[in-house]
């Protein structure tokens, strides 16, 4: 079989660039950089160690047209994805790129240099095209298409690349191998037929089980081959999959199975990047690829129809599979079946035979209020995994957001709510006190319609870590912009609870109730843009809960909010 999907030699740049390492890092400090996006890293990292052989570079606009319209290099090689380096018009300039200019690629998250690249050509795209010759469809929903018009900049660059050194890795780094790594290991393990599992979901028995059937049925061993680079927006994140990889691993019989991270971006191509996927397998020495039903599926359109049909990455793969170099190997789904307490492929479940089955919804809701998850679905080491990373409400961090004029009593709610809370003390509870926050968080901060902003979104960036952390953390700004504060939800509610707490009490009231007097100087001019008198509040219409403390005390606001989080599992029965 030949060593690449092309017949030709692994590309791994880091080998052929490793007696120039030193002149190649001595000449990086000296050039114009680029920051590289967390997809071009993804990108970079597997051009460079010849996961994306035969790419030796980022696309230029020949071969990036070529690919668009033809899945095919401008040689004719078969390449389904366009792999490029976007960039913003204000990076060209800044940098004066141009044709035949070297540039350094750095490492996002520590500016070490990567590699140089040797700028070849700079276009414009015609993303629409690209959308729908790609990604079959110039719609929004797909998450490609999405990042394509909304988060990739607008000019493309082309051209060759050297490569300085990997980026670093400090996440199970053991389980990382390159193409070339993952051939010399197969070597020595003496594996001449390997069947690759690509994942971005945790695993469980059902797993276990096909990939098995798929092994044996090839007299082949097993690479559970899953990507931990950037997969379809909401999956589990890669820490707790690894982990439940891990779980697994020792589930195959000895010898059979082997474990190994890819760091792709996928692009939830569906058909083509199932074909790209085949290519990247082949790449890393595996001989047969199970392509699944609705491979790397991006779901539905915004009509709410699928992208692609079931089976249609499948066709696609099937088509290229000599090209390629690789057998395919149709994911075969199996169902258990209660009576003979065993796994049997979908297909060939005599009628009338019960079987179970737990859907991914099913899963999360148990996951998400603690009910049993059965032993014949998943090894409890898998779901003790996923237990930890998807810990009941009980256990769960949240944050109650107050709103609401200058003297509405929202900080005596507030108050009250974190005395309440820490009765329960199952959590810390922190309290981000308007006082404190606008002493210590926000203290260059004046009252513009801006500095409230950037005020809201610090507190929300806090309160988004407390959450994360598993604490209560209470905010009571006055936060007058419905905008700041949807915004600062959407920070929050990624990692828990967040609930929008209304303080309505009218500004007559509420300038009746000021103690300090502000109100008073205000009116005097002494305060200029003052919220309520010559500064907007826009009352929130999607506040989860409104008390009016003109017609309630405070203690009964503050059992309100904590009926809330009881009624929501987040206190009571942890
Ligand atoms: S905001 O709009 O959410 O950023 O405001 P916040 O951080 O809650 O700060 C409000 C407190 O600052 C005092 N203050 C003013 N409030 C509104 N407008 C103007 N121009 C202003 N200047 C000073 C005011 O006393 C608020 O106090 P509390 O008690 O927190 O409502």
């Amino acid at each position: 079989m030949a060593n690449t999907p092309h017949g030709g030699v692994l590309k791994d740049l880091y080998l052929r660039d490793a007696n120039k390492e030193e002149l190649l890092r001595a000449e990086a400090c000296t050039l114009p950089s680029i920051i590289l996006t967390e997809r071009q890293l993804c990108d970079l990292e597997l051009i460079l160690n010849g996961g994306f052989s035969p790419l030796e570079g980022f696309l230029n606009e020949k071969d990036y047209n070529s690919v668009v319209e033809n899945m095919r290099l401008s040689s004719g090689l078969l390449w389904p994805i366009p792999i490029n380096l976007d960039v913003s018009k204000r990076e060209i300039e800044d940098n004066k790129i141009e044709p035949s200019r070297r540039i350094t690629l750095l490492d996002p998250r520590d500016y070490e240099p990567l590699a140089i690249l040797t700028v070849e050509d700079i276009y414009r795209p015609d993303k629409s095209k690209e959308a729908k010759f790609v990604y079959g469809a110039d719609d929004s929903a797909h998450p490609a298409v999405n990042y394509l018009h909304h988060i990739a900049k607008e000019f493309y660059i082309g051209g060759l690349l050297e490569a300085i050194q990997a980026p670093s890795h400090y996440d199970y780094v053991s389980n990382r191998y390159t193409p070339t790594e993952l051939r010399a290991h197969f070597k020595k393990l003496q594996w001449t037929r390997v069947v690759a599992f690509q994942t971005r979901n945790p695993m469980h028995r059902a797993h276990r089980e096909l990939t098995v059937r798929a092994a044996r049925h090839r007299k082949a061993h097993l690479l559970i081959h899953p990507v931990v680079g950037l997969t379809k927006p909401g999956d589990i994140d890669h820490y707790t999959r690894v982990r439940v990889y891990k779980a697994l691993m020792p589930k195959y019989p000895n010898g059979m199975a082997e474990l190994s991270l890819l760091p792709l971006a996928m692009r939830m191509g569906g058909p083509r990047e199932a074909v790209w996927h085949a290519l990247i397998r082949k790449n890393h020495g595996v001989t047969h690829f199970i392509v699944g039903r609705d491979h790397a599926g991006p779901g539905k359109n915004s009509q709410g129809v699928d992208f692609y049909g079931p089976y249609d990455a499948q066709k696609l793969v099937e088509q290229y599979k000599d090209e390629i170099g690789i057998e395919i190997v149709p994911f075969q789904m199996v169902t258990y079946s209660p009576e003979t307490d065993e796994y049997i492929p979908a297909d060939e479940i005599p009628e009338g035979v019960k079987t179970l089955n737990i859907s991914g919804t099913e899963l999360r809701r148990r996951l998400k209020l603690g009910l049993p998850i059965p032993e014949w679905f998943s090894y409890p080491e898998v779901v003790s995994v996923l237990r930890q990373s998807h810990p009941p409400r009980g256990q769960q961090g949240f944050t109650i957001f107050f709103t609401g004029l200058h003297a509405s009593g929202k900080n005596a709610i507030a108050h009250a709510l974190q005395v309440s809370l820490n009765q329960e003390s199952t959590r810390t509870v922190s309290l981000l006190a308007g006082e404190n926050i606008r002493a210590e968080l926000s203290s260059e901060l004046g009252f513009s319609k801006r500095d409230r902003d950037i005020n809201i979104a610090r507190q929300a960036f806090v309160a988004g870590e407390l959450t994360r952390a598993g604490a209560a953390a209470i905010l009571a700004p006055i936060a007058p912009y419905a905008e700041a504060r949807d915004a600062a939800r959407k920070t929050i509610e990624q990692f828990g609870g967040f609930y929008l707490i209304y303080v309505s009490t009218p500004l007559e009231e509420c300038i009746k109730r000021d103690q300090e007097g502000i109100y008073e100087r205000a009116k005097r001019g002494e305060i200029k843009e003052f919220t309520g008198l010559d500064a907007p509040y826009e009352a929130p219409s999607n506040a989860d809960l409104t008390v009016d403390i003109t017609k309630q005390s405070v203690s009964q606001a503050v059992h309100e909010i904590i009926l809330l989080l009881e009624k929501d599992g987040y206190i009571g029965s942890a």
